[in-house]
């Protein structure tokens, strides 16, 4: 027997005795690295005759493969044994407690609208939801809104077909529409929800989020607008009494429309609701108009009513002091950390919204 022979044999024995990853590593590169035994022994072949080449390298190749299919065989047993060992010690017993209690938190636009909710609820208006997607009658055409409106710019709104008919809703009237179509008067709703325009700088985001109120029956007047959105803003931003202004304004899906601004001014650096005298705009409002009601099957010589629209995502900004409008779609958990809310610790109005 050769010298690397020996050798061999001497290694088939270590292999077959290794019991861990490092042993067998350690092995392989002894065996078959750049320096190893099997290298140096091709490097024998220089000194011999092309017939005796032959030969020889055939021989190594043979303790090579004959090597190579040990120190697979044992590496395979080395692995497997390995993530057993692991997977037991790893064993999970789901019903020790949890010795770390991770608690997610509630997103600002979540909160205030869960907290809007409870404020329009508490005065008997019911909340109603609907999809995205939206076709042009729904979006558009019953509110009135002319065919050439620069709101269906293609700039403005995302169409998702060529013809124009299916959209991405730009406002959440559509959920009020899909309300008086299926539903008999009287109506006395709002619909929180996403919606979609395309436009996006510091102070617009391609989706934000509006909530629409409609209050329809027999005699809705101004003064009851004006009334329930005095109660609104009190009860948003948790104060006693509130400065309030209407401004006429235009809509094509109400008659007469009016903006409303709220009084504020800032003290040490932070915004006080409700008095002082700047102003700030806060929500579009107005008399439904004649039209929207014909196209949503109610006769408006029997019903009337108000409606309104805000952007909840300004209104989180304002109560809860967040200046960056693009952070609340970030998804970052540190923000949400920071600003979000618990989850357990439900808006209700005899409590205090937000406390
Ligand atoms: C704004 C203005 C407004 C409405 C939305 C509405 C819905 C129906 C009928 C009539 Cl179904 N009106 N919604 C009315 C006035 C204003 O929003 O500036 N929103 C942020």
């Amino acid at each position: 027997m050769s010298e690397f022979e020996k050798k061999i044999t001497e290694y088939k024995g270590k292999i077959k005795l290794s019991t861990n990853i490092e042993e067998i590593e350690s092995l392989r590169l002894d065996l078959f690295g750049k320096n190893g035994v099997i290298n140096l022994e091709f490097k024998k072949l220089g000194q011999l005759s092309a017939e005796e080449k032959k030969i020889f390298a055939a021989n190594i190749n043979k303790i090579k493969q004959d090597l190579l299919d040990i120190y697979n065989a044992k590496s395979v047993e080395i692995l497997d044994k390995d993530i057993i060992q692991k997977v037991e010690k790893e064993k999970i017993d789901i019903t020790l407690p949890e010795k770390e209690f991770k608690i997610g938190k509630v997103h600002p636009v979540s909160q205030v609208i869960d907290e809007i909710s409870c404020i329009f609820s508490e005065i008997g208006f019911s909340v109603e939801e609907g999809p995205d997607v939206e076709n042009d009658y729904n979006n558009f055409t019953a509110l009135n809104t002319p065919e050439n409106h620069p709101a269906k710019d293609m700039h403005d709104t995302f169409y998702l077909d060529e013809n124009m008919k299916t959209l991405l809703r730009t406002h959440t009237s559509p959920v009020q529409v899909r309300t008086m179509l299926k539903g008999k008067p009287p109506f006395k709703i709002i619909a929180p929800g996403r919606t979609y325009r395309s436009d996006s700088d510091q102070t617009h985001t391609p989706m934000f989020h509006q909530l629409e109120g409609l209050h329809i029956d027999k005699d809705i007047n101004m003064g009851h607008l004006k009334g329930c959105l005095n109660y609104f803003i009190r009860e948003f931003f948790e104060v006693d009494k509130i400065k309030m202004r209407f401004r006429p304004s235009h809509f094509p899906f109400t008659e007469p429309s009016a903006e409303v601004d709220i009084g504020y001014r800032i003290e040490n650096n932070k915004i006080i609701i409700g008095e002082g005298d700047k102003w700030l705009e806060i929500l579009g409002c107005g008399m439904v108009h004649p039209n929207v009601l014909k196209n949503c099957k109610v006769d408006p010589n029997k019903f009337q009513g108000f409606a309104f629209g805000i952007g909840i995502d300004r209104l989180a900004m304002l109560k809860y002091g967040i200046n960056d409008l693009r952070s609340f779609f970030e998804c970052d958990y540190r923000w949400l950390n920071h600003y979000g809310f618990d989850p357990l610790d439900v808006p209700t109005n005899y409590r205090g919204l937000s406390r």
